[in-house]
């Protein structure tokens, strides 16, 4: 069985979206990322030497990173049909999808939070605006980011963009809202949601909002 170390209100969400998308037995392993002793255990560095969830183990294999996970389960469970094969035309946009949450939005986000100077041409994220261009443009014609296939890079993305939203820093676009809106309603991120929230529960933590 997959194991995730996981820790609610997390990145690790994303990779519990992926777990069910993938239709996968899975157990998620509370790794308390606030207490030290369980961040540098060795075994856990081992996997994820950052000391960062999410961490997936599958028997011999074991890593860290929510497109790491991604990528890796889209391929290791090809039947769920989450990713175009290698020789699909459709391969190419499909992994610029995959890497584009963590090289070009949450670059772009972290520097806007931070109020930093942008310097369009030197960031390879570019910048906060034209990130949120590529995103609008992306997901314009839909229902999904290869058309009418879902892919691993919609839950990478529609992940994305509901942060966005719940902090507040999606702009007024249609687009946009009816995206998240259509990858929050997927029943994989439903089953993703409850299962958070009973790991939560059974660690005696704050579940979040139902
Ligand atoms: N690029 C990584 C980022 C993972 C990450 O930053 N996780 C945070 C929680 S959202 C974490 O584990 N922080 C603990 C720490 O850095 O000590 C991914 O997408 O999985």
């Amino acid at each position: 069985m997959l194991r995730l170390h996981w820790w609610p209100h997390t990145r690790a969400a994303r990779a519990v979206w992926m777990l069910e998308e993938t239709g996968a037995d899975y157990e998620l392993l509370p790794l308390d990322i606030d207490d030290p002793r369980a961040r540098d255990d060795p075994a856990f560095r081992a996997v994820s030497p950052l000391g960062k969830v999410p961490a997936l183990l599958d028997g011999a294999a074991g890593f860290a990173d929510s497109t790491a996970i991604g990528l890796y389960l889209a391929d290791r469970f090809p039947a769920a049909g989450l990713a175009p094969a290698a020789d699909d035309p459709r391969r190419g946009r499909y992994l610029w999808w995959m890497v584009f949450t963590a090289a070009v939005a949450e670059p772009a986000v972290g520097e806007r939070m931070a109020g930093s100077e942008t310097h369009h041409r030197r960031n390879g994220w570019g910048s906060y605006d034209s990130m949120l261009a590529a995103l609008e443009q992306g997901v314009a014609s839909g229902p999904w980011l290869l058309g009418e296939r879902f892919t691993m890079a919609d839950v990478m993305v529609g992940s994305t963009v509901a942060f966005f939203r719940t902090v507040g820093l999606l702009p007024e676009s249609r687009g946009l809202q009816d995206y998240a809106e259509r990858c929050l309603a997927r029943p994989a991120c439903a089953r993703a949601a409850r299962r958070e929230r009973e790991a939560a529960l059974a660690c005696g933590l704050d579940p979040g909002p139902a």
